[in-house]
């Protein structure tokens, strides 16, 4: 008896472990808003759209005309910021990072 309170002790320490352990993968995922220069057009968008959604690592690229940004959501483990205006710059619209 006293054995199985020892193991209903030590349960709740292995699940913080356990959590503590996955959560670097959990923040992987990340969110940036780039102001993205010289958009046009339409199809700007979709050249810049595409650009940032080839990067390997990024998720989602929301790209706005109106607005001039692009809100990119990517996995920090795999690209980074850097890379992503390196995209947008090679595809022939340079950006910087919003703060
Ligand atoms: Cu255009």
């Amino acid at each position: 008896m006293r054995r199985l309170v020892r193991i209903i002790a030590t349960f709740p320490a292995v699940l913080l472990a356990l959590a503590v352990s996955t959560m670097p993968a959990l923040a992987a995922i990340k969110t940036v808003t780039l102001t993205v220069s010289g958009m046009t057009c339409a199809a700007c968008l979709i050249t810049v759209k595409t650009a940032l959604t080839k990067v390997h690592g990024v998720e989602k690229a929301e790209v706005s005309f109106e607005k001039k940004e692009a809100v990119i959501t990517y996995d920090d483990t795999k690209t980074n910021v850097d890379k992503l205006k390196e995209a947008t710059k090679n595809a022939g619209f340079p950006s910087t990072e919003e703060r």
